[in-house]
């Protein structure tokens, strides 16, 4: 069985609220919101970062997520898309994920 947090939001062991799904991919709202859209996307596999050899169908499964994710979010007005890896980038859940931030102007400021 895997101990990982996001593993078991992507077998809906865990509860989130849902944006978007398909076979390779689960996009939900982030409990801790840093922007009034804050959605995470990550692999429904097991991968601990986006240097963890993620095959190419799967990055393109992550990008058509995150598309599906902007026009559900209505952020026409632009989003930022963000992958913490490792330490030094402050990443604190060790499966891959992709940060979305939008609905507000957000300057310059990293996450
Ligand atoms: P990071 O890139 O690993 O630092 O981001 C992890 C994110 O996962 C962070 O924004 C948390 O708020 C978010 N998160 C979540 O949405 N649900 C959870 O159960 C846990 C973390 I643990």
């Amino acid at each position: 069985m895997c101990d990982c947090i996001f593993c078991k939001i992507a077998n809906h062991e865990i509860p989130s609220t849902v944006v978007y799904e398909d076979d390779q991919v689960i996009a939900f709202d982030d409990l801790n919101p840093q922007a009034p859209v804050h959605t995470l996307v990550i692999p429904k596999k097991h991968y601990s970062d986006i240097a963890d050899n993620v095959p190419a169908e799967t990055m393109g499964a992550m990008a058509h997520a995150i598309q599906e994710v902007a026009k559900a979010k209505g952020l026409e007005d632009g989003f930022r898309v963000i992958s913490n890896k490792g330490v030094n980038a402050g990443q604190t859940v060790m499966h891959f994920h992709m940060h979305i931030l939008g609905g507000k102007n957000l300057g310059e400021n990293l996450i």
